[in-house]
Formats: structure tokens, C-alpha cells, sequence
């Protein structure tokens, strides 16, 4: 019988095999898709957020959790649409316009994935336009920015203009090493985390879900 502590435990060693067995087996066990998804796999990922967050683990081990966690959505993926589980809402994440850094936009995307979003990452030097089409195309709830250079940070201003100029209602997030709440507030994005951890609880927040 395959309980979800051990999965939660799984997941947070990084032990991909073990996490998609232990899936497979509480399906099989008739334990509910969204007990897997929330006490199992979502519950790991908050404590490898905390841990990211706390310094306890280092770049690496969170792609390795992430992996497990992909693996078994892979596995849970039908069940929970037979159940009618749907993610929190839908989040398009980029990196800005003239940047190529995509190390943390990758463990954002992750971590959100992990925290129960559906990502829809449009990838590294992301136009304005493309972030608005984007956002339309996925109906998005979050329109989620990352920027490592002082030089692309401005572009960010450019996504939410461009954003409330055509209409769309996505709230705007951005982050990125050379980011702060101060330069959030002063270009009007509705919010700003310092890690991933910090992503997924304030997109949790923008979307009233915390
Ligand atoms: C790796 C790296 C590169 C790699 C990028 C590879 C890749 N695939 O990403 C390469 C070699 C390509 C590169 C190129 C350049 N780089 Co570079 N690079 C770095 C370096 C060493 C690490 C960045 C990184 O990955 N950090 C690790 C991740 C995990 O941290 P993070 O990105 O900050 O992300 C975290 C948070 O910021 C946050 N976050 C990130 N995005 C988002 C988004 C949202 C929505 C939220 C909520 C949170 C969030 O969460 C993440 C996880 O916790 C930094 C130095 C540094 N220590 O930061 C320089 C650095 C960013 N680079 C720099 C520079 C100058 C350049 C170049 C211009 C160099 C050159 N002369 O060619 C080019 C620019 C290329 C371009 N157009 O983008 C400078 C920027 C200076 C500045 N203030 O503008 C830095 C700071 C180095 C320095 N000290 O001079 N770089």
C-alpha cells in the first residue's frame, strides 16, 4: 500500500523511479488523483521551496526534484483529468526582451509546475508582443517576467504597458537577480519574489489562492 508521506519523501530525495512507482501503486491503491497531486507531490515541492529558499539545498537538487515530480504527473496526468482536477491557473513565463539568462526562469517554471500551475514558458529574449500573444492565446491569470541584466529590466515596463493596452487582464510578476519590490511598484507589475520559493506564494496570492 503506497502512502503519500513516502512520496512526499521520494520526491524530496529526488528518487525519480521511486516517486512514479509509489504514484503508480496509489493509484492502483484507489487513493484520489488529488490526494497524490497535493499531499504527495505538491506537499514536496513546497519543502523543497522552503529548503531552496532556506539555503538547506543548491541549484542542482531542484531540477532533480522537478524531474521526479514530471515524471509522475506523466503517470497521473490521466487520472486527474478523469477527475476533472484542473491546475490553479495558467501562468506565461519569460525571459525579457535582449536577455538569455534562463537558469532561475527555469526553477520558477518549476517550482510553479510543482506548486500546481500550468506554465506555459515562451522561452529567453521574449518581445512584448510575444508575452501579450501569449497571455491571450493561454488566457493566462499571471504574465510571469524574468530579467538578470540592469540593461533588459526596462523591457519589463514595456510588458505591462503593452499588456493593458491590449486588454489583457493577466496580473504581472516579475523577478530576476537585478529586481526589487521597489522597482515592481514603480513600474506597476502586481507583484515580486526574490526566489521561487517566493514565486509560487505570490502567485498563489495574485491568483487568491495563498
Ligand atoms: C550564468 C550566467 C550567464 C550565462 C547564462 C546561461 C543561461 N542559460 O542562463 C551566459 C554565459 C550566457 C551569460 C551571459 C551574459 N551575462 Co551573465 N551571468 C550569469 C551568472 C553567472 C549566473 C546567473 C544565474 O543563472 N544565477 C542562478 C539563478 C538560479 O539565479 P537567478 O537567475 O537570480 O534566479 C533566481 C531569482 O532571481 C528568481 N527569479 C529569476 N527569474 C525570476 C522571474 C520571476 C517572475 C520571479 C518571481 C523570480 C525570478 O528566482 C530564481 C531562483 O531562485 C550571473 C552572475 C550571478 N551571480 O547572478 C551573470 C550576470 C547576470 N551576467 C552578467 C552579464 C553582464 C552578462 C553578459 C552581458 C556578459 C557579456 N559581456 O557577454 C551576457 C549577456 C547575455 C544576454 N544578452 O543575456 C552580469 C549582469 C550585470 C548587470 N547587473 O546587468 C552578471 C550579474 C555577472 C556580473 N557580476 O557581471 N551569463
Amino acid at each position: 500500500m503506497a502512502d503519500v508521506q513516502s512520496l512526499s519523501e521520494a520526491l524530496i530525495k529526488g528518487d525519480r523511479n521511486k516517486v512514479i512507482q509509489l504514484t503508480q501503486q496509489a493509484l492502483v491503491d484507489g487513493v484520489p488523483p488529488g490526494t497524490i497531486l497535493n499531499d504527495g507531490l505538491i506537499s514536496g515541492m513546497n519543502i523543497i521551496g522552503k529548503r531552496f529558499k532556506a539555503n538547506d539545498i543548491y541549484v542542482p537538487e531542484v531540477p532533480i526534484a522537478a524531474r521526479a515530480m514530471h515524471g509522475a504527473l506523466g503517470v497521473l496526468k490521466p487520472a486527474m483529468e478523469k477527475a476533472g482536477i484542473q491546475p490553479l491557473a495558467t501562468v506565461v513565463l519569460g525571459t525579457i526582451k535582449g536577455d538569455l539568462h534562463d537558469i532561475g526562469k527555469n526553477l520558477v517554471g518549476m517550482m510553479l509546475t510543482g506548486g500546481g500551475f500550468k506554465v506555459v514558458d515562451v522561452g529567453i529574449d521574449v518581445s512584448p508582443q510575444k508575452f501579450v500573444d501569449a497571455c491571450k492565446k493561454e488566457n493566462a491569470a499571471i504574465c510571469a517576467m524574468s530579467a538578470l541584466l540592469t540593461t533588459t529590466m526596462p523591457h519589463m515596463t514595456e510588458v505591462v504597458k503593452a499588456l493593458r493596452a491590449a486588454g489583457v487582464n493577466a496580473k504581472t510578476m516579475i523577478g530576476g537577480a537585478p529586481v526589487t519590490q521597489s522597482y515592481a511598484d514603480e513600474i506597476g507589475a502586481d507583484g515580486y519574489a526574490a526566489d521561487a520559493a517566493g514565486a509560487v506564494d505570490k502567485a498563489r496570492e495574485l491568483i487568491n489562492a495563498a
